[in-house]
């Protein structure tokens, strides 16, 4: 028997840390051996990646995926479109959300979505829970045993009627998290800001897609987002800020973090590449735009490069949320012109999430390749337990891989990607960078942009308690 399953031989290997020439060993799915001059002899199979750049496969760790939506509108992708394109993309392994009703209880919501996404997947996955109705069973007896279980995060909000919690279920959730060790993530808009300024705007007939950004404003996801951490902070708890969206929000994250305080952020594509305006394109194709937070202004997105460069943000998750635009089930659920707040939320990013940072921020030298690979895989890895065996390219970690061409030239274009949705909000972008092949535990999933994989491969991750999820034990008596 040989030594190694697989070779990749003479690329440049790119960790969050490093960068230097060396083969990769791999045996049963996991890095062996790293090293230069790995012997041919020694390997089932040799991958030639000269001139090719070799970083840990991407983590999507913010994705929603065959979600249930309670409202009539149906998510373009379930595990199988989704992590198809996702592979494709030169990712390896996602983190979507398995979400609680009110009324339900939590290990029912997680049961459900194992149902969804058993035999669909391409790549590895994880659950995020969302915790809409902490009760005194979900808190005492379902979530301590679901966190030993291996689902070790979960996502509260602080805005939508069906999913918000108030400031005292807040510090409920955040004490348990802080005693089970738990990483808590949250969605922070002030939900009476976007109730009062969805009514004015109706009421003076300003009801077009555009308005979904005046109504989410930066100054309620601001108040919102300081609230937030100083919940954390009272309880003594780390906590992810998720979805950030511009100079407002990083102000008070840069602000808790300089003070010592382990709080995390997370941005998105969006925040980097759409404004505002976009959502005023012709007619309803605004619509496909309509996020939340939505994309703000260019003053904004500066913000959030710099952020991405100084390291105020840890993760860079697409927050695909896939709704098809021309479809009664999706952006259209309440037809062609239905006011703003009728509108699903969300848009599709999977695929194109790592080319997008490469080629606007490495290739623009905004940030650092090796930021780029902190960004996009390591840090959420350890900030969701998935590491060392994820996020990485180390002697016993598995062997998910992107190989990247640096220099190829693309053009995002929706017919060439590979999720359900109808429309990219990136058509027509030019990218320089794109994945030649992404392997998943010595797999290949995808090449030159294609799948190659087989739906049923990807495994379901148990998430370890994150190291990040500790507290910085100063509180008294939690
Ligand atoms: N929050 C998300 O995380 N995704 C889509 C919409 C939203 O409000
Ligand atoms: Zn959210
Ligand atoms: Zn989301």
């Amino acid at each position: 028997m040989k030594a190694f399953d697989l070779i990749i031989k003479n690329g440049l290997v790119i960790t969050a840390a490093d960068r230097y020439h060396a083969d990769i060993g791999i045996k049963d799915g996991t890095v062996v051996a790293l090293g230069q001059g790995l012997a041919d002899a020694d390997a089932e199979q040799i991958v030639d990646a000269d001139g090719l750049w070799v970083m840990p496969g991407g983590i999507d760790a913010h994705c929603h995926l065959d979600q249930p939506m309670g409202d009539g509108a149906v998510m373009a992708d379930d595990f199988y479109t989704g992590t198809r394109s996702a592979a494709c993309g030169g990712t390896t392994s996602v983190i979507p959300f398995a979400a609680q009703q009110k009324g339900q209880s939590l290990r029912a919501a997680v049961d459900d979505y194992h149902r969804r996404s058993d035999g669909k997947a391409f790549i590895d996955y994880a659950f995020h829970m969302i915790v809409t109705d902490p009760t005194e069973t979900v808190l005492k007896e379902e979530l301590p045993a679901l966190i030993d279980e291996g689902y070790s995060s979960f996502k509260i909000y602080m805005t939508y009627d069906d999913l918000k919690l108030n400031d005292r279920e807040i510090l409920n959730v955040l004490a348990l998290a802080r005693r089970e060790g738990a990483m808590v993530m949250i969605h922070a808009e002030n939900a009476d800001c976007i109730a009062y300024l969805t009514e004015l705007l109706e009421s003076c007939g300003k009801t077009d897609p555009y308005y979904h950004a005046e109504s989410h404003s930066a100054i309620g996801e601001r108040e919102a987002t300081h609230r937030a951490i100083s919940l954390a902070e009272l309880i003594d708890v780390p906590m992810l800020i998720v979805h950030v969206s511009g100079r407002e929000a990083i102000e008070q994250i840069r602000w808790a973090q300089s003070r010592g305080l382990r709080v995390y952020g997370e941005t998105c594509p969006q925040y980097l590449m759409l404004t505002a305006e976009d959502l005023k394109l012709d007619g309803f194709e605004g619509a496909k735009c309509v996020c939340s937070p939505p994309p703000r202004d260019e003053a904004s997105q500066e913000a959030v490069w710099q952020a991405l460069e100084s390291g105020v943000f840890q993760v860079f998750s697409s927050d695909h949320a896939p709704f098809r635009f021309d479809d009664p089930r999706g952006k259209k659920l309440h037809g062609d012109k239905a006011a703003f707040h009728h509108i699903p939320n969300g848009i599709p990013g999977l695929e194109t999430r790592l080319p997008i940072l490469f080629s606007e921020g490495v290739v623009k030298e905004r940030i650092d390749v090796t930021r780029f690979v902190a960004l996009t895989a390591t840090n959420a890895a350890k900030i969701y337990g998935l590491y060392p065996r994820k996020g990485t390219i180390a002697i016993g970690s598995d062997a998910d891989l992107v190989l990247w061409d640096a220099a190829r030239k693309s053009t995002v274009r929706n017919v060439d990607l590979h999720h359900d949705v109808d429309y990219t909000p990136y058509e027509g972008l030019e990218l320089t960078g794109s994945p030649v092949m992404t392997l998943c535990r010595g797999s290949v999933v995808s090449a030159q942009g294609e799948p190659t994989g087989q739906a049923g491969y990807g495994q379901f991750l148990k998430c370890e308690r994150p190291q990040p999820a500790r507290p910085r034990g100063f509180a008294k008596g939690f």
